[in-house]
């Protein structure tokens, strides 16, 4: 056996002898998320670990798999709910096909504001929504901001909806997303979040939508000039952990996680003013066709047939028109 091959063993014992060695009591979270290492969301669950470890010394900690090592979005929340991953950050769009609930902070124009949509998930209706997670095998802790979502694309400037006929525009895995493309008379086309920088680059799609920080740090505003700053929808990120892990956990430690997640939203949300400001001057240095000026009414009147199908029930048109009528 070469050297280099004795070192890897020894490494590997070395590795399985810590683990033998540790408190039965010690946990290790693994959380997921689809954004690379140094994003907002991401720092935001490291500092959760980072309380929960000085908190208990060490006993419990957060290991991050950032970056979409454990999956795409989708895959990550079905492994979530089957407790393969203890602790995931996504965006309320692709739950909205498992929780009906999420898709109403998700649906377009229903925030006037980040303020608006801040003070209505940071309230009842957030924590209502949160809890109605719990049947479906997840545990809502937080929510951090994602912005506002628009469109980007490679063909054509974007000011109002008659320039969207037939625009092939990725949207996330959420029906409501691809009715709102369908409304406005793209094509939708629902596609992971790690494969459309390629999807773009090949033509095989014209655009996407999305935040500022996303549009940069995919890339993906290298290869889809123009970026129509129509803010179509601010649904924010949320933090998710597995019903299964949850439970495993005795009341006291499930306080701590909530504590440590509540402690990490005004630390992302620092990062996060911090970041739409480094992601808009990158794009904006790469020379790209920022929209700056653009008519929202008629995108808002196009989205009737969309609130009629996924805010139908008088329990959800119910929870839409106490968003609005939040100050
Ligand atoms: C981002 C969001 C991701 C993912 C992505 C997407 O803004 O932070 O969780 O949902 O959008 O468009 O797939």
């Amino acid at each position: 056996m070469k050297p280099k091959n004795l070192l890897h063993v020894g490494a590997g014992a070395l590795a399985l002898a810590f683990a033998t060695s540790a408190s039965a009591q010690d946990i290790s979270l693994r959380a997921a998320d689809t954004h690379a290492d140094g994003y907002p969301t991401v720092e935001a669950v490291e500092y959760m670990g980072e309380l929960l470890s000085s908190w208990t010394n060490g006993r419990i900690a957060v290991q991050m798999f950032p970056g979409r090592q454990l999956g795409e979005e989708r895959d990550t929340i079905e492994q979530t709910i089957a407790g393969v991953i203890d602790i995931n950050r996504v965006n309320l769009a692709p739950l909205n096909g498992i929780v009906p609930e999420t898709a109403i902070p998700a649906l377009p124009f229903i925030f006037r504001s980040t303020d608006h949509m801040r003070t209505v998930m940071d309230g009842e209706i957030g924590s209502e929504i949160l809890v109605s997670m719990e049947e479906h095998g997840l545990v809502g802790l937080a929510y951090y901001d994602s912005g506002a979502r628009s469109f980007y694309n490679s063909v054509r400037p974007i000011t109002s909806p008659a320039d969207m006929q037939g625009l092939r525009i990725r949207v996330q895995n959420s029906d409501l997303f691809v009715a709102t493309m369908e409304a406005l008379g793209a094509n939708a086309t629902p596609m992971e979040f790690g494969q459309v920088y390629e999807a773009l680059a090949n033509g095989v799609i014209d655009g996407a939508e999305n935040n500022w920080p996303s549009y940069e740090s995919t890339r993906h505003f290298e290869v889809a000039n123009h970026y129509t700053l129509n803010q179509h929808s601010l649904s924010p990120e949320v933090l998710v952990m597995s019903k299964a892990s949850w439970d495993k956990l005795s009341a006291a430690d499930q306080r701590l996680v909530v504590r440590a997640a509540t402690l990490s939203v005004p630390y992302m949300r620092e990062l996060w003013d911090a970041r739409v400001e480094a992601s808009r001057a990158v794009v904006e240095a790469n020379g790209n066709e920022i929209i700056t000026e653009v008519d929202k009414q008629p995108f808002i009147d196009a989205m009737a047939p969309v609130y009629e199908r996924f805010a139908g029930t008088p329990e959800l048109s119910a929870l839409v028109e106490r968003i609005q009528a939040v100050e």
